[in-house]
């Protein structure tokens, strides 16, 4: 992998409402209206005035994204966007590829550089950390290189064994 892009890569542990870049992006449901993990610590965060522009939104398909202000977050903007639920068939990959994808895009269009994102689809969703690793380093990686304006990207960890797994993963690129 590129070295200039693997340099806009960072790996963190923490809590991702406590970011300030321009965007953080939200592993939601299709529904768009909030649950548990990553997405209620999120709309906690954030105050009520996200679920109102939430309800605006019509919901989201599963592998797309869609994107409103941050309200009380640090943050500028929420994308928010929908893993797939983990099956173990060829379409989790292309589902999950997607949600990086197009938040990455949203992200563009927007003309934000810094984007942080959790472990989508790794929590309740089941989706093995290893597998979705690889998927989000490769196809962030793949995005930055024809998108430039995009300067910095977080992979946002809530476990230390999480943590572990992008950084190893990431180190094997390096070499
Ligand atoms: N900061 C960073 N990562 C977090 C945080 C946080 N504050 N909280 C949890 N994580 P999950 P999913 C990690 O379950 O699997 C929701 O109810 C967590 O440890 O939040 O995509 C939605 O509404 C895990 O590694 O999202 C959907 O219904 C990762 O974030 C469903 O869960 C994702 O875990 C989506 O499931």
């Amino acid at each position: 992998m590129d070295k200039q892009i693997l340099e806009k890569l960072e790996v963190l542990q923490g809590d991702i409402t406590q970011l300030d870049v321009d965007a953080i992006v939200n592993a939601a449901n299709t529904s768009l209206l909030g649950g548990g993990g990553v997405d209620g610590a999120i709309h906690r965060a954030a105050g009520p005035e996200l679920l109102k522009e939430c309800r605006t939104l019509g919901g989201c398909p599963t592998g797309e994204a869609r994107i409103t202000k941050g309200y009380n977050l640090a943050a500028r903007h929420v994308i928010h966007t929908v893993g797939p639920v983990y099956s173990g068939k060829p379409r989790d990959k292309t589902l999950l590829t997607g949600c990086y994808r197009n938040s990455l895009q949203l992200a563009a269009d927007n003309n934000l550089a810094s984007v942080a994102f959790p472990a989508i689809s790794c929590g309740v969703y089941g989706y093995p950390v290893e597998e979705a690793c690889q998927i989000a380093v490769d196809t962030t990686c793949g995005f930055l290189k024809d998108n430039p304006a995009i300067t910095r990207v977080i992979f946002m960890l809530f476990s230390p064994a999480d943590l572990k797994v992008y950084e190893d993963y990431i180190r094997t690129q390096t070499g």
